[in-house]
């Protein structure tokens, strides 16, 4: 079934140059003892092949971005951050609400300065992007619609199926659930003076169920579902783990997906949160997360 859907997709533009990007990383990872994969960002769903309308989602990578981060702060570790185009990114994060220029200053002598209010934060994250270009520990692939993500989340899976029980796969991002087929997509920019179009959306099939069978058979797979109604997110998470039989649904609701969480695995329910004063310190629910996951990783690698 997948194979056949692959067949309907456009593959992304760069998809050669990325691939082998993400083979050398696996190549140059092979005895590194964790490797993770963390999509981010929303998928479109293009109307036109030239596109200029498409149908989009709210999410802007906070988790995906937030998560890879404190997975690259924990030792022995790579990651692969799979995410949308212009969404947030791992250490410029903290600075997307803040104009360019307010971060500088001129100086006397015709050189520019990092401002002193700014200084150490720019400092701090600079430090930690440089210190993983350095190391090599983080490859950023870039997506922008369904296709090139689900394209690209396939190779990245397959370059990873051989690192074993090593790699943990971490699914952030807000995938559509539906899209158009490309030989049902129009070539060029719908014509307002055609009328409203009539356009049929078809459903996406799953591919966490390829993913846990077939492309990455021996990870730890960490799946997110996302809900806005309370009475029925738990009960979905459970249903996700008992059809994929993957290891753990983190469940959020949209409303509070920033204060809590529920980890949803075969045996138990847990709840993370952050409290109101935990969030004003400065406390992230991501850093939460991602301790226990690496923990329950730990113990699967044991088993
Ligand atoms: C999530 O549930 C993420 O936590 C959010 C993060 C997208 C809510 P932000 O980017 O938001 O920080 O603003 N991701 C998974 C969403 C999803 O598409 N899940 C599918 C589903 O619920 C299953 S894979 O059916």
């Amino acid at each position: 079934m997948s194979q056949e859907f692959f067949s309907e997709i456009p593959k992304p533009k760069e998809f050669e140059v990325l691939t082998k990007r993400i083979q050398q990383f696996c190549e140059k990872h092979a005895d590194t003892p964790r490797i993770v994969l963390v999509t981010s960002g929303g998928t479109t769903v293009p109307l036109e092949k030239n596109t200029v309308r498409f149908i989009d989602n709210f999410s802007i990578g906070t988790r995906g971005s937030s998560s890879c981060e404190y997975f690259l702060s924990q030792p022995c570790t790579a990651v692969v951050f799979l995410h949308r185009v212009n969404s947030l990114r791992p250490f410029t994060r903290h600075f997307t609400n803040t104009n360019f220029f307010e971060l500088l200053v001129p100086g006397d002598d015709g050189q520019i300065m990092v401002s002193q209010e700014h200084f150490p934060k720019v400092k701090k994250n600079l430090e930690r992007w440089s210190l993983c270009q350095k190391d090599g520990s983080l490859l950023e692939v870039p997506f922008t619609s369904l296709s090139d993500y689900l394209w690209m989340l396939r190779v990245c899976c397959e370059a990873f199926k051989p690192l074993g029980s090593k790699v943990i796969i971490y699914l952030a991002a807000a995938v559509s659930d539906f899209y158009i087929p490309n030989y049902e997509m129009a070539e060029h920019k719908l014509q307002s003076s055609e009328g409203a179009p009539d356009i049929q959306l078809k459903m996406v099939p799953k591919m966490l169920k390829p993913l846990v069978r077939d492309w990455v058979p021996d990870a730890f797979v960490a799946s997110f579902k996302l809900e806005t109604d309370d009475e029925i997110l738990i009960k979905k998470a459970k249903k996700a783990l008992e059809i994929y039989h993957h290891e753990l649904v983190i469940a959020n609701l949209l409303q509070t997906r920033k204060e809590r969480v529920v980890f949803v695995s075969n045996d138990a329910e847990e709840i993370i949160q952050v409290s109101q004063e935990e969030r004003e310190a400065g406390t992230e629910i991501e850093a939460k997360i991602v301790d226990r996951l690496i923990a329950l990783h730990q113990s699967f690698v044991e088993k």
